[in-house]
Parts: structure tokens; sequence; C-alpha cells
């Protein structure tokens, strides 16, 4: 017998699984399923494998084994519909004697929807549920816009500079927020800075978890701008990286690469181009209590001329790490 708490607890289950292959399964979502039993026992759990691997439900199916028929399937993505590199999903859970699907988000990639219509025909419970894929949110967007989803990522003083007048940065926040800048990493597909950031900083821009340990799978490393910075960029050539003129050329190469999620980190004049583009989707705005009075601003080349014509964006979550603070926004 099913319990009131079991989908609760498989839908955990679900969304834990899809935000543990994060970052690992571009141009795929990073999808989550979870299996119970008839009787309402967690008896399987899957994230999407790294393309051409099997599909979350696939995983949490070959977990359950026999103890799938007659359960119930939570995803965080409605099941596929199509064979691509590999089979249906909505036919292997049909196929496993699932009794109800609950999905979270309809795919939106038109050759791969129709799953709940095709379980529905076979017989099988199919309802959208409401919860928070925060996994998804980066792919979602960019299926629907044809190119990669953009963050614009900065860490400001409270009246929004992001170096002293003297150039001073390091560091405006402290070192739980900076551990923080590393864990979202691991998450992306691609870091993008500009020529001027490349050649003043020459940033690893690797996600280090923890101390200073190298994760071992690390986002594309990408500068944009026409300048050379092969020899002042000594980190960037030791790690490899790519560059093209344009951040509309560098996003167009991405998506045909399969990133489809990519973080912005600077500096100042191509966060003013990303902006002025209308290019930045999301806004993940580090604030730290110091206050600087001048220095160098977050974006430089481009201003809003009147405040109506000024972007805004979406408050989303808000988090504290230390004495700093996180802002998550999206355009509205
Ligand atoms: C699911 N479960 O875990 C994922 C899905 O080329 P393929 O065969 O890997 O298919 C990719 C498409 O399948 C992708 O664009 C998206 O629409 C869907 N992803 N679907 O049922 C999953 N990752
Ligand atoms: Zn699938």
């Amino acid at each position: 017998m099913m319990r009131p708490g079991d989908m609760d607890g498989a839908l955990a289950a679900a969304i834990a699984a899809g935000d543990e292959v994060h970052g690992t399964t571009s141009p795929n979502p990073p999808v989550g399923a979870a299996i119970l039993s008839a009787d309402g026992e967690l008896v399987g759990v899957g994230g999407t494998q790294p393309p051409g691997g099997p599909h979350a439900e696939v995983v949490a199916l070959a977990m359950a084994g026999a103890a799938a028929r007659g359960g119930t399937a939570v995803v965080t993505l409605e099941p596929c519909n199509h064979t691509g590199r590999t089979g249906p999903c909505s036919h292997a859970l049909a196929d496993a004697g699932i009794a109800a699907v609950h999905y979270v988000n309809p795919d939106p990639n038109p050759e791969a929807t129709g799953g709940a219509q095709y379980l529905a025909q076979r017989g099988v419970e199919v309802s959208r549920i409401e919860a928070r894929t925060r996994a998804l949110d980066a792919w979602l967007g960019a299926t629907r816009l044809g190119r990669p989803h953009v963050t614009l990522k900065f860490a400001q003083s409270l009246d929004g500079f992001t170096a002293a007048v003297d150039g001073s940065s390091q560091w405006i926040t402290g070192e739980d927020a900076r551990a923080d800048v590393h864990r979202d990493r691991l998450t992306r597909d691609a870091i993008i800075i500009g020529t001027g950031t490349a050649l003043a900083d020459d940033p690893s821009l690797t996600a280090r978890i923890g101390v200073d340990v190298p994760a071992e799978r690390q986002p594309r490393r990408v500068v944009v701008g026409s300048r050379d910075v092969s020899a002042a960029a000594g980190n960037l050539v030791r790690l490899g990286y790519e560059q093209y003129p344009t951040l509309a050329e560098a996003l167009d190469a991405l998506w045909e690469t399969g990133a489809r999620d990519v973080l912005i980190e600077g500096g100042a004049s191509l966060a003013a181009s990303a902006i002025e583009a209308g290019l930045v989707d999301a806004v993940r705005a580090y604030i730290a209590p110091v206050i600087l009075g001048d220095g160098r601003g977050v974006l430089h080349g481009w201003s809003a001329s009147t405040l109506v014509n000024a972007p805004r964006f979406e408050l989303g979550d808000v988090t504290t790490f230390g004495a700093d603070v996180l802002l998550e926004l999206r355009t509205a």
C-alpha cells in the first residue's frame, strides 16, 4: 500500500538525481527519475547519463527490476517518446508494467515530446505535478530560445562596484561565496570571459571543490574578443580554451557543439555587450557588505539611457554565504 509521504519522497529523490547529473548531460537535459513499487517502496532512482547513455527512467527501471511492475514513476521531465540516441522512455516504462507516471515539466523538444499521451494510451495513469526543478531551468530555456541559456555572474560591493579605484578586487566576497562559485561552475557547459579579463587576470576558470582540488569534469573555457591573448593568458593556454570574435559567434558555436548552459564571468565590457544584445537570461549577483564609493562598475560601455529603458529582472532565490548574499534573477 502506498502511504501519503511516499510520493513526496520519490519526487525529492527524482529531483536530487537530476541535480546529481547537472553539468554532465548536455545537449541532453539533466533529468531525474524515481520508481515506487506497488506497495510504495522506493525501488529505483536514476539520472540522465552522458549523451548516448541511458535516460533517467531507464537507469531507474534497471535498478527497480521486477519491483517496477504495478509501480509508480516520478520524473522531472515528460518521458521521451522518440528513438534518438536511445529508445523511447515511454515504451520502457509501459513495458516494465509501470501503472502511474507523474512528471514535472512537459518536454519542449518537438522530436521527443508525446510520452505522456503514449503512456495514457497504454492505460498508464499520467499526471503533471508541480515542483521546482532547478537543474532543468537552463536546458528548458535554451531549448525554447534555440541558443545556449546565458547566466551573467558577478561579485559586487553594496554600492555596485566590482573593484576599488586602484583596481583591487581580490576578494570582495568571502570564502563561502567563492566556494559557491566553484560549485556552480561544475554545473555549466562553458565559462565565457572577454579578452580584457583574459589578459588582465589570466584566470584558470576551473571548478575547484574544497581546498583547490581540480574537479574531474571541467566546463569549456571560452574567450570572446579579437585580441590575441595567448602571450598573457598562461593558465588558459595550459588548460585549453576556445576563442571567438563576438559573443553571438561564441553562442552559435557553443550551441552547435552541444552547450546549453553557459556562464559569463566578466569582464565589464563583455557583460555590457551581453546586456545590450539582450543575451542575458539569468543573473547571479554576489553582494558583499562593503562600500567602495567609486571604482569599476559591473558593466562598462553600455548604460540604460533612462530608467524606463533599463532591463529588469525577476527575483528568484536569495541565499546567504557567510556575510555575503547571492541574488539569483532571471529576465522577466
Ligand atoms: C527522457 N529522459 O532522462 C532525458 C530525456 O538523443 P537522445 O535519445 O538521448 O534524446 C534526447 C532528447 O530526449 C532530449 O532532447 C530531450 O527531449 C529528451 N531527454 N528524456 O525521457 C531523460 N534526458
Ligand atoms: Zn527518454
